[in-house]
């Protein structure tokens, strides 16, 4: 396949739509979603069966699955476990750090107020199977949870003939405390509403395919969720300094995840532009996935760009808030304190993509379709609620209740008013 590097500045307003546009293909799977929730609602365990049946071709005996997952983890050689327990390791530190301690503070006159941190009691954590099985999502979900101090935390992934050992001892090493084969819009709404087998949840979590990303957004409002994941991107912003190779590297990688991902790698250097659609030729026969990233990368929403300048690279790649930003340029700092919309960004040569994606400790699950304009990724945060809590002195009332009672009085709550009245007066 032959990429075409395209200006920046010639693209028209359809171009830069397709670039933009990331559409995570769950409107046109709403109404099917919908009736796969509200059956499961209504008849639990009955449904989730007939729905695994016609779905993922399975027979599920017990839809508890824990000890399964117990009994994969011991079967599966050292490398593997070694390699999970690392990944483990480092997602556990890096999630520690982001623990948020509570606080009191006296201001300055009598009002002491603070916030305390609790996690939630119950947490759904969805994690991929079937086609795209990912036991490095089992970690990045249930990771977290662990860390905030969930107490408990079940998990549903699809069922298979013959599961991934991987992805299935990967959830009880990361520390799931009830795992569920059920996979799907069935599993979420198993999780958001319960079945016989199935405990209900406060909160469900964790990527999935189109069908899962629409079935949370059905369950949103009757259950907390964390955020709408779409297909994977990454965005590579490269100066004259960069390696071309790595960057169509990163871009390959993403690439691979899914036909509908989205790659984009913009420069301001048109030698290095056309360097990388070499680079991508050359490199992508020798992928065992390259017929999904050649899907990938010759849809509109993925390419090569040349800006006039780094200046405008950088704004492009502000605006379109992608999930991965990889900077790869002589000062790679300068260009990230242009940057405020980004999922999760990565520095210099020796920083790929695919660290933070297993094992580095940062989070994978990320904002996508622009979603890091308005919110960052999974973390620690999303697994704790927060309670302010507040004493007033005498004075530091005496000093208010003038405030409070005319606001009071101004919204006809006398009842309010009075209740400070009482203490002053
Ligand atoms: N890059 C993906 C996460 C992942 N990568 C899982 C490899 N395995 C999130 O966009
Ligand atoms: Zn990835």
């Amino acid at each position: 396949m032959t990429i075409d590097v395209r200006e920046l500045a010639d693209l028209g307003p359809t171009d830069r739509a397709a670039l933009f546009e990331r559409d995570a293909g769950i409107d046109a799977i709403r109404a099917d979603v919908a009736s796969i929730v509200d059956r499961v609602r209504e008849e639990g365990d009955v449904a989730v069966r007939s729905f695994t049946e016609e779905f993922d071709d399975v027979t599920v005996g017990n839809i508890e699955c824990t000890d399964q997952c117990e009994r994969a983890w011991e079967s599966l050689p050292a490398d593997v476990t070694d390699a999970i327990q690392e990944a483990i390791e480092n997602v556990e530190s890096f999630h520690r750090a982001q623990v948020p301690a509570d606080w009191r503070e006296e201001f300055d006159d009598g009002r002491e107020l603070g916030r305390r941190f609790r996690p939630i009691d119950r947490v759904g954590v969805y994690v991929p199977g079937g086609a795209a099985a990912y036991p490095s999502s089992a970690i990045m979900g249930i990771v977290p949870a662990v860390v905030a101090g969930v107490d408990h935390i079940a998990v549903t992934t699809p069922p298979a003939d013959e599961p991934n050992p991987v992805t299935l001892g990967a959830i009880h090493a990361a520390g799931a405390d009830a795992v569920y084969s059920v996979g799907g819009a069935q599993g979420i709404a198993a999780l958001a509403y319960g079945t016989e087998s199935v405990d209900r949840v406060q909160k469900v979590v964790g990527p999935g395919n189109r069908w899962v990303t629409a079935a949370k957004a059905a369950v949103r409002g009757d259950v907390e969720i964390d955020l709408l994941a779409g297909p994977s991107e990454v965005l590579v912003l490269a100066d004259e300094t960069a390696d071309p190779e790595l960057v169509a590297s990163e871009l390959l990688a993403q690439a691979e995840h899914d036909p509908n991902a989205s790659v984009v790698a913009v420069t301001d250097d048109d030698e290095t532009a056309v360097a990388v659609t070499d680079a991508i030729d050359a490199q992508l026969p020798d992928r065992s996935r390259s017929d999904i990233i050649e899907e990938a990368l010759s849809s509109d929403a993925s390419g090569v760009l040349l800006a006039r300048s780094m200046s405008e690279a950088i704004l492009f790649a502000e605006s379109y808030a992608p999930e991965h930003l990889a900077i790869l340029a002589a000062d790679d700092e300068a260009i990230l304190d242009r940057i405020d919309s980004a999922g999760s960004v990565f520095l210099g040569p020796h920083t790929p993509v695919a660290a933070g994606d297993y094992a580095s400790g940062t989070n994978h699950v990320l904002p996508t379709s622009g979603g890091a304009r308005v919110t960052g990724g999974l973390s620690v945060d999303t697994f704790l609620r927060a309670t302010t809590v507040q004493r007033l002195s005498r004075d530091g009332l005496d000093d208010l209740s003038k405030t409070i009672t005319t606001l009071a009085d101004a919204e006809g709550l006398e009842a309010h008013a009075e209740s400070v009245r009482r203490r002053t007066d």
